[in-house]
C-alpha cells in the first residue's frame, strides 16, 4: 500500500485534476475504480452518504470534494510546491463557472447516446431535470462562453509557459481540467474552439505531460479493510475565530451547496478557514474522520 487510495473513474475530469496533482509531485498511489452512477457500495460507508467523485482515503481520513483533496496533497507532498498566486480561486473557477458551460456542450452533442440509466441518476444527483433539448439548445450559447474562457488561459500564458509561472501548478491543473473534459468527450469541438489560441494548445500537451505519477489497482474492499484498521490522524488546529461559531463535539450536517447534496452527518472534530472535519463511527469501520472544504459547503446543526 502506498498510503494515498483514490476512489475515482477514468472518465472522470474532477479525477483527472487529482491524477495530474499526484504526476506533479512523482507519488505513488492505489486507485480504486468506483462506479460511474449509484450505488457506490464501497464508497459511501467512507464518506457517510457523499457520492461525488472523487475521494481521496489515507487510512481512516476521507477526503471529499478535489478542493480538499489537493490541499491535502500539497500538504502532505509540499515538494514541488503547487499553489501560488491565486491559485485556488482559479480551482474554484474552473470547478463552477468553466465546468459549468464544458457541460452543457459535451451533453447537448452526445445527450442522445446516453443511457436512460445515467440520466436519471445525474437527475437524482442535480435534482433536476437532465434536459438534453435545453442543453442542445443552450450549446450554441455556451461555445463562445467556453471560448471567452480559454481565451483567459491563452492571455495568462502571455509571459511564460505556466499559468503559476516558472514551474506547473494548481492553476494549470485546474484549468486544464475542462479542456481534457471537452477534448476527450468532443475532440473536434475542442480543437475548433482552441483554434487561433496557439500557447494554449502548446500548454495542454504540457501538462497532459505532466501524467498521472505511479498508479497501482486495488480494490473497493481492501480500501474498506484499510480505514477498518486505521485510526484517525490528528486533527488540524480548531479555528475559534469561526464566523458560524460551530464547537467541537457538536452534531453537524456537511452537504455540498450545489448538486450532490446529500448531508452528510456526524460530530465536529473541527473547522478552520478553508475545511471542516467530522467524525463518524460505524460498527464496519471504526471511527473514520471525514474532510470537506468550507466554500461550496454548507455546515448546518444536525
Ligand atoms: N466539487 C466536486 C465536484 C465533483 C464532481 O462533480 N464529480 C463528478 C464526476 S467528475 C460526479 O461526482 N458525478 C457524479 C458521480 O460520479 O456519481 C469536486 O471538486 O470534487
Amino acid at each position: 500500500m502506498t498510503g494515498l487510495i483514490l476512489h475515482h473513474y477514468d472518465t472522470s475530469p474532477f479525477s483527472e485534476k487529482v491524477r495530474l496533482m499526484f504526476g506533479l509531485k512523482g507519488l505513488a498511489w492505489d486507485s480504486v475504480q468506483a462506479p460511474v452512477i449509484m450505488p457506490k457500495p464501497d464508497l459511501v460507508p467512507l464518506t457517510g452518504g457523499y457520492r461525488r467523485i472523487p475521494v481521496m482515503q489515507v487510512g481512516a481520513d476521507i477526503y471529499c470534494d478535489t478542493q480538499v483533496i489537493l490541499a491535502e496533497i500539497e500538504a502532505r507532498a509540499p515538494n514541488p510546491p503547487s499553489v501560488s498566486g491565486a491559485g485556488w480561486a482559479v480551482n474554484f473557477w474552473a470547478d463552477r463557472l468553466f465546468f459549468g458551460v464544458t457541460v452543457p456542450i459535451i451533453f447537448g452533442e452526445l445527450g442522445d447516446a446516453t443511457s436512460r440509466e445515467f440520466i436519471l441518476d445525474r437527475e437524482k444527483l442535480s435534482g433536476r431535470p437532465f434536459d438534453i433539448a435545453a442543453m442542445k439548445a443552450a450549446a450554441g450559447v455556451m461555445r463562445p462562453q467556453w471560448r471567452a474562457q480559454a481565451a483567459w488561459i491563452e492571455a495568462g500564458l502571455a509571459r511564460g509557459e505556466w499559468l503559476d509561472g516558472d514551474a506547473p501548478g494548481l492553476s494549470d491543473i485546474a484549468a486544464y481540467m475542462n479542456l481534457w473534459f471537452l477534448a476527450r468527450n468532443l475532440p473536434a469541438v475542442a480543437y475548433g474552439l482552441l483554434s487561433g489560441l496557439p500557447r494554449t494548445q502548446a500548454w495542454r500537451d504540457r501538462v497532459a505531460a505532466i501524467g498521472h505519477g505511479t498508479r497501482r489497482e486495488i480494490t473497493g474492499a481492501q480500501a474498506l479493510q484499510v480505514a477498518h484498521d486505521a485510526e484517525p490522524a490528528a486533527p488540524p488546529a480548531h479555528d475559534h475565530a469561526d464566523p458560524q461559531a460551530l464547537a467541537v463535539g457538536a452534531a453537524v450536517t456537511v452537504a455540498a451547496d450545489d448538486y450532490g447534496r446529500d448531508p452528510v452527518a456526524g460530530t465536529l472534530v473541527a473547522v478552520t478557514p478553508d475545511r471542516v472535519v467530522i467524525a463518524r463511527g460505524t460498527p464496519e469501520l471504526g471511527r473514520t474522520h471525514i474532510h470537506f472544504p468550507r466554500a461550496g459547503y454548507r455546515v448546518g446543526k444536525a
